[in-house]
């Protein structure tokens, strides 16, 4: 069975995380992506929070499974024909160097439109047109520019970034989408186009809630958020519920770090999860019994219900209040994670052989097509398909073996 991207070929010249995430999901959709190198060193991410000495590091084969790998010196005259030629053969490029670092090399997009006008040219920078367009950019400006940190963390406390990557691997999935859109694309007007995004603009599209709220404010406090006082900006709301439902992070038994349990009150089952947590009288109630209600009774409602879920483990009271159908999840340190037998048999988590490494455990793809079932493969050597692929170029550009390109 074809695969959704079968037949596309991908000229990844990506480092770090957030663009291999990107390519990676391609190849997991079955594109033919090679990865360029820098020869000797590779992907700086290859020995970077190394784990075993001299072995790739799991940064970076959990990031590039399902892909080839070619060394080029892209400041080599030799090297650039490959490229070039490669560019040709190609359909799309995704490139996540810092600002201008592909001009330098010569390919601008218009020499790339020269060389492949259908190619599709991809580019994440952490920064949009203006003043900071020339700026570097790592996960945490993005979050920290992006209105992430200033929205994350408690009220009383220092800006936070959130674990979840969002700048890189969130807008991994982002420049994914806008991927698949051009490519698509493409099957009518049969041309190429340049795909921009900046990880400041994602982190933005990920923080929509709050910029939801800031609009709100000139109307009246944030009910849903813990403090009664507000200024002209959204403030850290601890882990309020940035949706429409109220919800709380609440301790459970065992006194772990991560012995808690997030619940949300929804108004169709607060019967149900009163008469759980032992408190029916408040079923019926006038001041509990609806929304507007209890919101400025929550942090009272919160201790209730955490004195309840305190005499539980969190995957006992995840259970009990599940079967009342209150919406809710235990708190999963990485080892919970790790042990979870359900995200190993739905193929989140899968375990991959590697000849230098032996068997570590990657994330899988977090989307399923019936059509393109995905099997993840080990991610390549470094420059461990330079002869096969620079096989593949000659035998299209006889001009190219002559100049040395094997
Ligand atoms: N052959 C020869 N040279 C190569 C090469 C190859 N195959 N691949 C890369 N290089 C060179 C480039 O030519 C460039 O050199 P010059 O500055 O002389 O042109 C250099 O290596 C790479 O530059 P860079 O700016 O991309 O790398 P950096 O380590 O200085 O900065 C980063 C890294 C991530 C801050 C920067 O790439 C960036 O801002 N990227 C965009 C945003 C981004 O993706 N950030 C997130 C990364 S994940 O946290």
């Amino acid at each position: 069975m074809a695969k959704a991207l079968e037949g596309i070929r991908v000229v990844d010249m990506t480092h770090v995380q957030a663009g291999p995430v990107c390519t990676q999901l391609l190849a997991w959709m079955g594109a033919d992506v090679i990865k360029i190198e820098q020869p000797g060193k590779g992907d700086v991410t290859r020995s970077q929070l190394r784990d075993i000495p001299d072995v790739d590091s799991l940064y970076f084969t959990m990031l590039n499974s399902n892909k080839r790998s070619l060394e080029l010196n892209m400041k080599d005259e030799g090297d650039k024909e490959v490229f070039t030629e490669l560019v040709r053969q190609s359909d799309i490029l995704v490139e996540n160097f810092g600002p201008g670092v592909l001009d330098r090399m010569g390919y601008t997009w218009e020499a790339i439109q020269e060389i492949n006008p259908k190619l599709i040219f991809a580019s994440l920078k952490g920064f949009g047109p203006g003043p900071l367009q020339d700026a570097k950019a790592y996960e945490n400006i993005a979050q920290a520019t992006g209105g992430g940190m200033s929205t994350t963390g408690f009220p009383d406390g220092p800006p936070v970034v959130a674990g979840a990557q969002i700048g890189d691997s969130g807008n991994a999935v982002h420049l994914f989408g806008a991927i698949c859109a051009a490519l698509f694309q493409r099957t009518h007007t049969h041309k190429g186009q340049r795909v921009q995004i900046s990880m400041r603009g994602g982190i933005l599209n990920l923080c929509r809630v709050k910029i939801r709220d800031h609009q709100r404010l000139d109307h009246g406090p944030l009910n849903e958020y813990p403090m009664d006082e507000f200024g002209d900006y959204v403030p850290r709301a601890g882990n309020a519920s940035g949706g429409g439902q109220p919800g709380w992070a609440l301790k459970c038994a065992g006194g772990g770090e991560n012995d808690y349990l997030y619940v949300v009150i929804q108004p169709q089952v607060w019967k149900s999860l009163a008469k759980t947590i032992g408190h029916e009288e408040l079923a019926d109630h006038p001041d509990y019994a609806t929304p507007g209600a209890r919101l400025p009774r929550l942090i009272e409602i919160w201790a209730m219900i955490e004195e309840w879920t305190q005499t539980k483990s969190k995957w006992d009271a995840f259970k009990e209040l599940n079967e009342a159908g209150v919406p809710c999840g235990p708190v999963y340190s990485t080892k919970d994670i790790m042990e979870d037998e359900g995200l190993h048999n739905e193929g989140m988590l899968v375990k991959v052989d590697h000849p230098d490494r032996g068997e570590y455990v990657t994330v899988g793809c977090p989307f399923t097509l019936s059509d393109t079932p995905v099997e993840i493969t080990r991610s390549p050597l470094l420059g461990e398909h330079n002869e096969e692929i620079r096989q593949l170029l000659a035998s299209s550009n006889p001009k190219l073996e002559a100049a040395g390109a094997q």
